[in-house]
């Protein structure tokens, strides 16, 4: 993955652990240098490391390092020059979760290498809809929950979330239910 994925783990170790535990992190991961050019792009080893080195060293599940880290990445990228890509793909949740696909076809025109995700929204209604993730990569289904809490506090929209089904079942994509835990346009 382009090395600004690698770039925002560290940038969550860094601003909620510190800088000794991101050093541990670096050398239970063997990495050589924990310098990442944004956009460059790295083996996925390096970020399937880091997450693992994350996971012991924090004693967290690696679970909870990617859901962490994909709340984050929201956050990270939004603030960190990609403001006009994420203002671009909608001003509510469910826009985005729409526009997620034209979203990673606009940095694939400048960054080709990018290994881009397919998000499709499916049996939508006012307060849910189920999101459907097909990856060129594994384990990262718990990356999605993250990203998706990442986007509710964007657009300050409360959800929940349930794994429906896992990619093991289909063969080919997971799939998430999305429901709003208050109405939308603010109705009680
Ligand atoms: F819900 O399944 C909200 O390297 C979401 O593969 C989901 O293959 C926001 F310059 C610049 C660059 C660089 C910008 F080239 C990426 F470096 C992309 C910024 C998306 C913001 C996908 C990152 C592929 C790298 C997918 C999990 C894992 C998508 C990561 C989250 C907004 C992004 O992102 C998988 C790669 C960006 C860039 C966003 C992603 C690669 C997402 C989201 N993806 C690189």
């Amino acid at each position: 993955m382009y090395g600004l994925v690698n770039q925002g783990v560290k940038d969550l170790v860094l601003n909620k652990f510190g800088e000794e535990t991101w050093q541990s992190i670096c050398d239970e991961a063997g990495l050589k240098s924990d310098r990442f050019l944004r956009m460059k792009s790295y083996p996925d080893d390096v970020t399937y490391s880091l997450v693992g080195a994350a996971s012991k060293v924090l004693e967290l599940s690696p679970e909870d390092i990617l859901i962490a880290f994909g709340r984050h990445w929201v956050l990270f990228t939004a603030q960190g020059g990609y403001g006009d890509l994420f203002d671009m793909a909608g001003d509510n949740l469910f826009d985005f979760l729409h526009q997620l696909d034209e979203l990673h076809t606009r940095v694939k025109l400048n960054f080709p290498e990018l290994r881009t995700p397919s998000f499709r929204c499916t049996d939508v209604k006012a307060s849910s809809l189920r999101l459907e993730y097909h990856s060129h990569r594994d384990g990262l289904s718990a990356l999605v929950v993250g990203l998706l809490h990442g986007l509710s506090d964007r657009f300050q929209t409360p959800l929940d979330v349930t794994h429906e089904v896992k990619r093991e079942d289909t063969g080919t994509h997971d799939i998430f239910f999305v429901s709003l835990t208050e109405p939308p346009g603010g109705a009680k």
